[in-house]
C-alpha cells in the first residue's frame, strides 16, 4: 500500500524552476523526452525529483554528466544529491506511448497522441518537481513523422516549425505564463480543425481553433459558439479577460475524464464537444457548453491563480463549478439550473458524506490524489463558494475576487487566502467559514416553529448539527446563511424573504406582526447544502408546491411530498397516495410553469435520495424494496393522471415543415417535459409502449430518439430488441452514441440483463481499454440498475470486483471509480451486506492492487 501524505507535512520545494525547455521526439514505442531545467535553490536539501515508468538515458549537470554516486534512482523518481545553489539540469529519458493504457503522462488516442498530466502525469514523462508550487515558463519542441503527424501542438504561442530530414517535421512553442507542470500539453497527430476569432473587451484579437479527427469537425461549431459565449459572459460578470493569443480545445475519444484546462490547450473527451442535433441530446448541448465554459474559467481560477498542494484541489474546482454554474445559470433559466446541481448533489454527494470515503471539501490527508476529484472538492465545494455569494452579495463577491487576482496572479495558494481575500475585501470577519473546508459530513439543520397568536410573533428555532465521520467525531457549527420566508394559507407572505444567519448549535429568530399561522419556505434556492429537518406534513408539502413563490422551493417540496409518499409505501403498501396525486394533477394543469420547471416536479426523486431518507430513521436498507416502492409510486401516478400525461405530451410535441430541429431554450424545455410525461406512460406497459416505439421511428433528434428508447428498455415488449437493432444500425460509427446504446441495455431493469451485458463486452465497439465505454456499460450497470446490481444472488456484486480487477490492470483510475459502487456495503440489509463485502474482499485480496483501488478498498473494509 502506498503511504498516506497530510496536508500538515507539506514542505515547500528546496529548489525553484524559472524555465523548462523540452524537446519531444515522437515514437509511438519509444518517444525521446530531453529536458533542460534551470534550477535555484531556496532551502537546504537535496532535490527531489519525480519519475514513474521512465527509462533515464543521461542525466547532466551544468553539462557534466553525472556519476552515480551524484544521485540516487529509485521507482518514484530520482534524488540529485546536494546540487549547488543554481545549476541547469538536463535528463534524456525513453518512454512508451502506446502502452500506456492509464492514459495518464503521454499516450496514444485513436492513432493520436496526447497528454494527461493533472494531478501527477507530468512524472511519467519526465524527471521533475511534480507538484504544483513550482511554476515556470515553458519553451516546448515537438518532432515528428510529418505524414502521419501533421499538427504538432503545445502551450502557449507558436514560435517555429519547419521541415527535418526523414520524413520529420518539427514544431516550437512557447508558453510565457509561469505554470505548474500539471498544465503542461502536447498534442499530435492527424486532425482537422475549424477557426475563429474573438475580440476581447480590450481589443485584442484571439484565434480559436477546434482540433480533432476529420470525420467529426463537422460537429464542432456548437463547441465554438459555446466558447465564444464564456469568453464574454467572464468579461462581463468577472471582468476577466483571455491572456494568450490562441486558444486551442482539441477532442479526443481516450479521456478518463470530461475535460482538462491546460493552459492555451484544453483537451477534452469528445463526447463533451462534439454536437449536432442527430447525435446529441438536449441535456448534451447544455453540459457541453457548461464544460467549454468549466474549462475556460480555469485559465483564471486554476491556472493564473493554481493551488500549493494537492490538498486545495477545491481552490480551483470548488470555485470554477460555481462559476460554470453561473454561467448556465445566465444563459438559460437559472431556477432550473439550480434544481440540476441541487439534484446532482443530494444524489451523489450527501451519499458520499455519508460513505466511508467522506471527506472534507479540503481533505487534511490522502494516498491517491486522483480518488479526490469527487462530487464532495466539485460540487459541495462549489456550494460553499456559493455561501460567500449569499453572505456578500454579488457586488461583495465580486470585491472579493477582484482581491484575490491582484493579491495572487501568478501564485500557488491555499483556501485560506481565498476566505482571506473574500473576508478582507468586504471588511468582514469569515472566519467561521473555514469549518466549512476542515469538517466532512452533511451538516443538519432541524427547524421548529412556534406562533403566538395573542402577540403575532412567530419564532424559527434553528438547531444545527453534524454526523461524525472518519476525519472528526465532534463538529464545530457552521455559518449558515439560511433564506426564508412566512406565508400564509393562501400563499401570500406574512413575513417577506430573507437570510437569517446562523452561526451557533442553537438560535431562534423572532418575526413581529405575524397575522395567522404560518407556514414557512424554507433554505430558500438551497442557501446552504445541509439537510434540512421540518416536520411538515404532505398537505404541507402539496400546498407549498402549488403557493411557494420560490420556484426552487416549489421543486423541494414536489420531491420532498415524493419521498415522502414512497417511504410511506413502503411501510405499508395500501398507504393512500391522494394527496400526492391531487398535488401532481394541479401541478400539470398549472399554465404558469415553464415546461422544465413542471418537468422537474414530476421528475420523481433519485433512489439515492430515497435510501438518505430512509436511512435518516433506519440502520441498513433493502435498495430493491426502495426501488420497487418508487415503481409503483409512478405507475400509480401515471395510472391516475394517464389522461393529463397524454394531453401534456401531445401538447408539447413539435412539428417543423423543413424537418430542422428547434434548438431554442423553449423548445428544449418542451422535448424535456414531452419526455417526463412519456416515461411515466410507458411505466404503464401495453399500448402506451405504442406511443414510445412511435417516438423512436420518427424522431428527428437524439433527445426524442434516445428518450423512446429508454422507455422501451426496461420493457418486455416486441419492438424492443428491434428498436435496439436499428438504433445501433443507425450509429455504430458514432462512438459516442453507442454508448447511449450501451447504457441504455445496461441500466434495463428486466431480468437476464447481467447475461446480456456479458455479451455486450464481446461487442466490436466494446473496449475496456475506452473509459466511455467502461462507463456506459459497467458504470451503467453498478450506478444506474439497482434491480439487478442488487440481484439477491450477489451475481451483480461479483460481477463489479471481476471487471475492476480487470480494469486495474488497464486504467487504476477507472477501476478506483467503478468499485466505489461496492463501498456502501455497511448500510445494506444483511444479507447483501455480507455478499457485498465478500466482493469487496475478493479485491483487497488480489495481487497488485493499484494503489487507487486499494485506497478505496480499505477505507471501505475499515482498514
Ligand atoms: N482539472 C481536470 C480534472 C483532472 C482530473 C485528474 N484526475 C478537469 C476539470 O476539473 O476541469
Ligand atoms: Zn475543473
Amino acid at each position: 500500500m502506498n503511504p498516506t501524505i497530510y496536508l500538515k507535512d507539506y514542505k515547500n520545494p528546496n529548489f525553484s524552476v524559472k524555465h523548462v525547455s523540452l524537446c519531444f521526439e515522437l515514437n509511438p514505442e519509444k518517444t525521446v523526452v530531453t529536458s533542460s531545467v534551470r534550477y535555484e535553490r531556496q532551502q537546504d536539501g537535496d532535490l527531489l525529483l519525480d519519475g514513474e515508468g521512465l527509462a533515464l538515458q543521461s542525466i547532466a549537470l551544468d553539462g557534466n554528466t553525472l556519476d552515480k554516486s551524484q544521485y540516487e534512482l529509485h521507482d518514484k523518481g530520482l534524488t540529485i544529491i546536494n546540487p549547488p545553489q543554481s545549476f541547469t539540469l538536463d535528463i534524456i529519458t525513453h518512454i512508451n506511448p502506446q502502452a500506456n493504457t492509464a492514459l495518464e503522462g503521454l499516450y496514444r488516442s485513436s492513432g493520436n497522441y496526447c497528454t494527461q498530466c493533472e494531478a501527477q502525469g507530468f512524472r511519467r514523462i519526465t524527471y521533475y518537481q511534480d507538484r504544483p508550487d513550482v511554476m515556470a515558463t515553458f519553451s516546448v519542441e515537438i518532432i515528428a513523422d510529418k505524414a502521419t503527424n501533421p499538427v504538432l501542438l503545445s502551450n502557449g504561442n507558436p514560435v517555429e516549425s519547419g521541415n527535418l530530414d526523414d520524413g520529420k517535421h518539427y514544431a516550437k512553442w512557447h508558453d510565457p505564463f509561469p505554470k505548474p507542470c500539471y498544465l503542461f500539453a502536447l498534442v499530435a497527430g492527424d486532425l482537422a480543425q475549424v477557426e475563429d476569432r474573438f475580440t476581447t473587451q480590450s481589443g485584442r484579437n484571439i484565434t480559436l481553433q477546434i482540433y480533432t479527427e476529420a470525420h467529426h469537425i463537422h460537429q464542432c461549431d456548437f463547441a465554438m459558439a459555446s466558447l465564444k459565449r464564456a469568453m464574454a459572459w467572464d468579461e462581463q460578470r468577472f471582468g476577466l479577460e483571455y491572456d494568450l493569443d490562441l486558444f486551442m480545445i482539441v477532442a479526443v475519444d481516450d479521456f478518463n475524464m470530461g475535460a482538462m484546462e491546460n493552459k492555451g490547450l484544453n483537451i477534452f473527451n469528445s463526447r463533451l464537444v462534439f454536437a449536432s442535433p442527430e447525435t446529441a441530446t438536449d441535456d448534451d448541448y447544455i453540459a457541453i457548453e457548461a464544460v467549454i465554459g468549466h474549462e475556460y474559467f480555469h485559465n483564471w481560477t486554476g491556472n493564473r491563480v493554481t493551488c500549493r498542494d494537492w490538498f486545495q484541489l477545491s481552490l480551483k474546482e470548488g470555485l470554477t463549478v460555481f462559476r460554470d454554474q453561473e454561467f448556465t445559470a445566465d444563459m438559460h433559466s437559472r431556477a432550473v439550473k439550480r434544481i440540476e446541481d441541487v439534484r446532482l448533489l443530494r444524489a451523489h454527494q450527501f451519499a458520499e458524506d455519508a460513505s466511508p470515503m467522506a471527506h472534507p471539501i479540503r481533505p487534511a490527508s490522502f494516498v491517491e490524489i486522483n480518488n479526490f476529484y469527487t462530487v464532495t472538492v466539485y460540487e459541495k465545494g462549489a456550494e460553499v463558494v456559493r455561501l460567500y455569494h449569499s453572505l456578500l452579495g454579488e457586488q461583495g463577491f465580486r470585491k472579493g475576487m477582484d482581491l484575490y487576482f491582484e493579491r495572487h496572479d501568478g501564485q500557488a495558494v491555499t483556501t485560506e487566502d481565498f476566505l482571506s481575500a473574500m473576508a478582507d475585501a468586504n471588511n468582514r470577519d469569515l472566519s467561521q467559514m473555514q469549518t466549512w473546508y476542515e469538517q466532512a459530513g452533511t451538516p443538519r439543520l432541524k427547524v421548529s416553529l412556534d406562533y403566538n397568536k395573542s402577540s403575532q410573533t412567530c419564532t424559527l428555532t434553528c438547531e444545527q448539527s453534524c454526523p461524525a465521520t472518519p476525519e472528526s467525531k465532534e463538529k464545530k457549527p457552521y455559518l449558515i446563511p439560511f433564506k426564508i420566508a412566512l406565508l400564509d394559507d393562501s400563499g401570500n407572505t406574512l413575513a417577506d424573504e430573507s437570510t437569517l444567519l446562523i452561526t451557533k448549535e442553537k438560535q431562534s429568530f423572532t418575526f413581529e406582526n405575524i397575522s395567522s399561522q404560518p407556514i414557512p419556505s424554507l433554505l430558500r434556492d438551497f442557501s446552504a447544502p445541509v439537510l434540512l429537518e421540518y416536520d411538515y406534513s404532505d398537505k404541507d408539502y402539496a400546498f407549498l408546491m402549488q403557493f411557494d413563490n420560490n420556484a426552487f422551493n416549489r421543486w423541494a417540496a414536489a420531491q420532498a411530498l415524493a419521498t415522502s409518499t414512497v417511504l410511506s409505501l413502503v411501510e405499508n403498501p395500501d398507504t393512500s397516495t391522494r394527496i400526492i396525486n391531487h398535488a401532481f394533477k394541479a401541478l400539470i394543469a398549472n399554465t404558469n410553469l415553464e415546461p422544465a420547471l413542471k418537468a422537474k416536479a414530476l421528475s420523481l426523486p433519485s433512489l439515492s435520495d430515497i435510501q438518505e431518507a430512509w436511512l435518516n430513521t433506519h440502520d441498513t436498507m433493502n435498495p430493491v424494496v426502495l426501488f420497487e416502492a418508487k415503481k409503483r409510486l409512478k405507475q400509480n401516478l401515471a395510472k391516475v393522471l394517464q389522461a393529463e400525461f397524454l394531453n401534456t405530451y401531445q401538447a408539447m410535441q413539435q412539428t417543423s415543415d423543413d424537418d430542422t430541429v428547434d434548438l431554442s431554450d423553449k423548445a428544449m424545455q418542451q422535448r424535456k417535459l414531452q419526455n417526463v410525461c412519456l416515461s411515466y406512460l410507458a411505466s404503464l406497459g401495453s399500448d402506451m409502449l405504442d406511443l414510445a416505439y412511435d417516438q423512436f421511428e420518427s424522431a428527428n433528434n437524439m433527445t426524442n430518439q434516445y428518450a423512446a428508447l429508454a422507455a422501451l428498455s426496461h420493457q418486455d415488449y416486441p419492438q424492443r430488441e428491434q428498436s435496439l437493432k436499428a438504433f445501433e444500425a443507425q450509429w455504430e460509427g458514432e462512438a459516442n452514441v453507442m454508448d447511449k446504446w450501451f447504457g441504455v441495455q445496461a441500466a434495463s431493469s428486466l431480468p437476464n440483463t447481467l447475461n446480456h451485458i456479458q455479451t455486450l463486452k464481446q461487442h466490436p465497439k466494446f473496449s475496456m481499454k475506452n473509459p466511455n465505454k467502461v462507463r456506459a456499460l459497467i458504470g451503467a450497470f453498478a450506478m444506474r440498475n439497482p434491480l439487478n446490481f442488487h440481484a439477491e444472488d450477489g451475481s451483480g456484486y461479483q460481477f463489479i470486483a471481476d471487471s475492476v480487477l480487470e480494469l486495474d490492470k488497464l486504467n487504476p483510475q477507472i477501476a478506483s471509480r467503478i468499485v466505489r459502487a461496492l463501498m456502501d456495503w455497511k448500510r445494506l440489509e444483511p444479507t447483501r451486506q455480507a455478499l457485498m463485502k465478500s466482493a469487496l474482499e475478493r479485491i483487497a485480496n488480489a495481487q497488485g492492487l493499484s494503489g487507487d483501488v486499494a485506497e478505496i478498498v480499505n477505507k471501505s473494509l475499515g482498514g
